[in-house]
């Protein structure tokens, strides 16, 4: 008789925070600074499926990338996540130690420079740990998908999510208590996402390393921190109140602050390029002309724009023209949903 096939196949979606993680107090653990809030997006997927190896077998596990097999450091990454999850006490039986081969596929566009650890590391939880036969709480769910990547730990869940930094005294206690879990939105809060892909040149440095200079070089990072609790708490009591203006500024307010901490390490980490602030500009128009729209802008040169989904063809028509005249590209995203394993 043939053992079942030990199997799954998870799908994520990726998040943009409203409310900006930069920074980890513990790199190990990956225990962030602060407390982040995020949207979880209805694009820009990623479907994750883990097929364990047949016991006894040498324990190698090898990961595709929309069809490419992975190397070197992404591939180590996986690899390393596949090793918390297959060394865990809970893994029962032969499941324990099992090579796992990886096949994962993004819906991100082509060339828009979205692809995310985010959804990316969120599907990879699902699918390894349901591979090998552990059914988590989605706290523990997040936790997990938070060592693959911080962002990761919010995409486990839909809409609004809030990720608690946990407790600061203590890393172990603190591994416990960092998760994300949704925000309670008042039902007419019907928010939307414009994307603006912007070229993103030659690749800058990477948020991971980023961060950390931001940690160890930016005087401005102690601010940085005491500001961004308030903010998620303000932001938090917006999304319950529906006040999406509020919203608005506090999201704003934030990436810039992020911005502006990161530009003050040395070397500075600068990621907004000319045309980001062109689109900064005419989000700063709509709003002078009485459109509620909000920026937001990440490890790239790419804004995010939010706003109420009844302006969102208003407000991707207007970012669409550029102010040399020339197109930019625009996508569309709505709240999306959590993790989903199968
Ligand atoms: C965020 N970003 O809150 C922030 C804002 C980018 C700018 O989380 O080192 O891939 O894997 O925890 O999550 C991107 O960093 O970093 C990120 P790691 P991650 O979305």
């Amino acid at each position: 008789m043939t053992a079942p096939l030990a199997a799954a196949t998870a799908t994520a979606h990726a998040n943009i925070a409203l409310v900006k993680y930069w920074g980890k107090r513990d790199a190990d653990l990956m225990l962030p600074a602060t407390s982040s809030l995020s949207l979880t997006l209805s694009t820009f997927d990623t479907t994750t499926r883990v097929e364990l190896a047949p016991a006894g077998g040498s324990g190698e596990v090898t990961a595709t990338l929309d069809g490419a097999p992975l190397t070197g450091p992404a591939l180590a990454k996986v690899q390393r996540f596949v090793d918390l999850v297959r060394t865990r006490d809970d893994v029962e039986g032969d499941l324990a130690g099992r090579g796992a081969r990886v096949t994962s596929v993004n819906t991100v566009p082509t060339g828009a420079g979205l692809a995310s650890s985010a959804s990316g590391f969120a599907a990879l939880a699902g699918a390894t740990a349901a591979a090998y036969g552990l059914d988590l709480a989605p706290r523990d769910l997040s936790r997990l998908a938070r060592r693959g990547s911080g962002s990761a730990s919010r995409s486990v869940h839909g809409g609004f999510v809030v990720w608690h930094a946990g407790d600061l005294a203590d890393p172990v206690r603190g591994d416990l208590t960092s998760f994300a879990e949704p925000v309670p939105a008042a039902a007419d809060l019907d928010v939307a996402m414009a994307v603006v892909v912007l070229d993103a040149g030659p690749k800058s440095i990477g948020s991971r390393e980023a961060m950390a200079r931001t940690v160890a070089t930016s005087p401005y990072f102690p601010a940085w921190v005491e500001h961004t609790e308030v903010d998620v708490a303000q932001a938090r009591d917006a999304i319950a109140a529906g006040d999406l203006a509020q919203l608005g500024e506090i999201a704003e307010a934030s990436a810039m602050r992020m911005h502006a901490t990161m530009l003050a390490a040395r070397p500075a980490v600068r990621y907004l390029a000319p045309a980001s602030l062109g689109v900064l500009d005419a989000v700063a128009g709509l709003r002078a002309s009485g459109t509620g729209a909000w920026a937001t802008m990440d490890a790239g040169p790419n804004v995010k724009v939010l706003c109420a989904r009844v302006d969102l063809d208003a407000v991707v028509a207007a970012l669409e023209v550029g102010g040399d005249g020339g197109r930019r590209r625009v996508l569309r995203a709505l709240p999306g949903p959590g993790l989903a394993v199968t």
